[in-house]
């Protein structure tokens, strides 16, 4: 079977991690059955990830969310912190602050400044970002393949209040929004630089097109999967596949699952509430994103509203805690959208 799902870092790692292991159990009880090899009928999975958090800093080229996967579908990557590689130092990181070179508050691990170097360097020799990401996975077997959405740099900046000018608005990078201000700033709008020129990267709306399931990950609805849908083509082709479109809510009983996309949700008026996040994709139906939504069991009750809206709804546990509860949430889509096939 072939799966696409777009995806942002944190969320999207921890999705992608329990797709890997639910497909790989699903195959192997599948060879046990019918005596067949498990490898033979292997499932395709195309990760098509978020590259609106990327920035140039100190010279380099980071992209956060496709190195939080990276590394995690690895087994390199630091899962308490959530992003970055684990066991890492910083002493790079220290120079560069005694140099005024990046941002003080924004710390490149040594390990994860060379994966920065390694795709500047690629960068530098006239690689595309997706070449670039083609060449890092090639160091692990990954189990599935990551896609930036664009190899144009569409970076999210952020239009916010001005804390030193009172009834004024500034605008900053993402990164400096999210890591410096922890989102604490009201933001004011979100945009993504370049869309206008922007392309899906290679493969991208084929691995939509040829899906037989497209999943979006329980990520960051507005800078993740909004910046992905916002790359001019990937919009029309989720709109034109057969492939049925199911979403998984980042939001729990009101709250955001990890990190800040309550923040991200009120800058452009949707309700940090995992049926209004539904509401705000919209059924593929009606011109919208998704034909089928998972909720959290604590969302339960929004379940009858979403079909009568024109969603297959189902709610489940979707609290990603470990491999196996990770498995199920990815087993729950994968179903969900087996019944939207039929
Ligand atoms: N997040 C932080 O909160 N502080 C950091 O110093 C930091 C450094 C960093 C370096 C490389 C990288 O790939 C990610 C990094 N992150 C850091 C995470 C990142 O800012 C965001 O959490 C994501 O972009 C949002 O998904």
């Amino acid at each position: 079977m072939k799966i696409t799902v777009l995806a942002g870092g944190v969320g999207g790692s921890r999705f992608v991690r329990g797709l890997r292991e639910e497909l790989r159990r699903r195959g192997s009880a599948h060879a046990e059955a019918s005596g067949t090899d498990a490898a033979a009928t292997a499932d395709e999975v195309t990760v098509v990830v978020n590259t609106g958090d990327d920035l140039w800093l100190a010279g380099v080229r980071l992209m956060p969310d496709f190195d939080s996967l990276l590394y995690a579908l690895a087994g390199v990557n630091d899962a308490e912190r959530g992003w970055g590689r684990a066991g890492e130092t910083e002493r790079v990181s220290a120079e560069l602050r005694e140099w005024g070179v990046g941002w003080p508050w924004f710390t490149l691990g040594d390990l994860d400044l060379g994966t920065h170097l390694a795709r500047t360097a690629w960068l530098r020799e006239g690689l595309t970002p997706s070449q670039v990401g083609e060449r890092l996975q090639r160091r692990w077997e990954l189990g599935v393949r990551l896609v930036p959405a664009t190899d144009t740099e569409v970076d999210t900046w952020v239009e916010t209040a001005d804390p030193d000018a009172p009834g004024g608005s500034r605008e900053m990078h993402f990164q400096e929004w999210w890591t410096k201000h922890r989102a604490a700033l009201p933001a004011i709008a979100f945009t993504q630089r370049n869309l206008d020129r922007a392309r899906p990267a290679p493969g991208v709306v084929e691995a939509i097109a040829g899906a037989d399931a497209v999943i979006l990950a329980p990520s960051n609805p507005v800078v993740s999967i909004g910046t992905i849908v916002a790359i001019p083509g990937i919009r029309e082709a989720l709109a034109e596949t057969a492939a049925p479109v199911v979403g998984v809510s980042p939001i729990i009983g009101g709250a955001v699952v990890r990190g800040m996309a309550d923040a991200c949700l009120s800058a452009i008026g949707v309700e940090t509430d995992a049926a209004a996040v539904a509401r705000h994709y919209g059924a593929r139906a009606q011109g919208g994103l998704i034909d089928g939504w998972l909720v959290d069991d604590a969302d339960a009750s929004a379940v009858a509203a979403l079909e009568a809206s024109g969603l297959a709804a189902k709610a489940a546990p979707l609290w990603m805690r470990d491999p196996d509860s990770s498995a199920a949430v990815a087993g729950t889509a994968l179903d969900l959208a087996a019944r939207l096939r039929d």
